[in-house]
């Protein structure tokens, strides 16, 4: 059958083309002619792996093609960004909207329209369905509407895509089935099927919980340092347990997704008190962070302190919301000069500097990401060109010995 995907990005792009090389033909939609031109030229937009030889497949084969434009299809999925409106604390669903304006002039009947982008509860049952019926057709008589949220990590999509289950929620019984026959063209995991707005609840459940607990993790972290207690090991301990999974304090919480969908489930609820403060705690930590280090550089006139690590997590070159940004801008408050090293990121709104230019002339290392090179790293080649050696990594991610045989002073967050 036909699908046209609208929105070509982290999610859109992966989705057509294991659609495209999974016995369909689809055509991608994107709003940015440059998303279009890269992809007529037969590139990937962005990198993530896998996706270059499914892109050069489905070209090959005539199952995929990029264009600006919607047009007639069997299905129409959208996959754009739901951003996050930070003065009304909402989403934000223009994109959503306007990709269901670019589909109702081409709907016909017996069309299915798939929502992956995240959503609040009853935006299926309300706004979307309003907006497709501009067309003059009513849903679900004459069309079908779902949901299936996206589940994917990046860095590890094309895996996640494939073998993890997945929630699908339609506006009737006949929308959720046909939409599994679809899906069922490429996903190895299971389908659970549900109605449409408890699969918009279930994915904005999966991310509060991981920033609920982040949070709780954060606080126990800040708690431990009082007690002079190493919170790492107390939660490694604590975790044996078969009913606790804490997880893992850190620099705070970035990603297009754990923070911002948990102000989703808030924007109407009458009680969300635990929600909110989660994201506060986690919104907090580069503040936390800030502190520790400005305790170890304590009197040293005009320092320079080094970044190790922008991306929002470790091993991917994704920098959207890293709590990297805000650490850096209340350092540069603090009259602190910032340098930045990260192996991973190519474009950031700091200069990325190589190794040996990064920390000369630093007086703290601050790791903030944990990628696996940061686990390996011994400062031998570098420590000299230093101006005092501190390092303070908020991941515990470095190997402590290889540090301290240099006299580094070391401070690990939640210890
Ligand atoms: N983080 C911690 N401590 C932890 C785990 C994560 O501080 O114990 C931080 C990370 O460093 C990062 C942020 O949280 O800054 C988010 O990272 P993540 O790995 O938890 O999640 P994302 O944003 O990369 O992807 C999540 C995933 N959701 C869940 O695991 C429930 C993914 O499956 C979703 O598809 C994705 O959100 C999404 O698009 O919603």
């Amino acid at each position: 059958s036909k699908i046209c995907v609208l929105g070509m990005g982290y999610i859109g792009l992966p989705t057509a083309l294991l659609f495209a090389n999974n016995g369909h033909e689809v055509v991608g939609v994107d709003v940015n002619p440059k998303v279009v031109e890269s992809l007529k030229n037969g590139k990937m937009p962005f990198e993530e792996e896998g996706f270059q030889e499914l892109l050069d497949n489905s070209i090959a084969n005539n199952t995929f093609r990029a264009t600006t434009e919607v047009e007639e299809a069997n299905t129409f999925l959208v996959a754009v960004p739901t951003p996050f409106d930070a003065d009304l604390k909402m989403a934000d669903l223009k994109y959503v909207i306007s990709a269901c304006d670019m589909i109702h002039p081409h709907l016909n009947k017996g069309n299915l329209v798939i929502i992956e982008s995240t959503i609040p509860p009853k935006t299926c049952e309300n706004r979307v369905r309003q907006t497709l019926q501009r067309s003059g057709l009513k849903a679900p008589e004459d069309f079908h509407i779902s949901h299936c949220p996206e589940r994917a990590i990046p860095g590890n999509t094309l895996y996640e895509m494939v073998h993890n289950d997945r929630v699908i929620g339609g506006i009737d019984k006949p929308s959720t089935e046909i939409t599994k026959e679809l899906y069922l063209s490429f996903v190895k995991g299971n389908l659970y099927l549900t109605n449409n707005n408890t699969a918009e609840m279930i994915k904005l459940m999966e991310n509060t919980y991981r920033d609920v607990n982040i949070a709780l993790a954060n606080e126990l972290a800040k708690i431990s340092e009082d007690c002079g207690i190493n919170v790492w090991e107390a939660i490694d301990i604590a975790n044996k347990h078969p009913r606790v999974n804490i997880h893992k304090p850190g620099p705070g919480v970035g990603g297009h997704c754990i923070a911002i969908d948990p102000w989703f489930l808030t924007e109407d609820a009458k009680s969300s008190g635990l929600i909110m403060l989660s994201r506060q705690i986690n919104d907090s930590m580069p503040v936390h962070v800030l502190g520790m280090v400005k305790e170890m550089i304590n009197g040293i006139d005009n320092p320079t302190i080094t970044v190790f690590g922008v991306a929002y997590k470790g091993d991917i070159g994704d920098t959207r919301a890293t709590p990297a940004r805000k650490f850096i801008k209340l350092a540069e408050k603090e009259g602190y000069n910032v340098k930045i090293y990260d192996p991973y990121v190519k474009d950031f709104d700091y200069p990325i500097l190589g190794l040996n230019e990064a920390v000369e002339g630093s007086d703290c290392i601050v790791i903030l990401t944990d990628h696996s090179v940061f686990r390996e790293m011994e400062p031998k080649n570098f420590y000299e060109s230093m101006s005092n050696l501190n390092v303070l990594d908020t991941r515990n991610v470095i190997n402590t010995s290889y540090w301290s045989h240099f006299d580094f002073n070391i401070n690990l967050i939640g210890k």
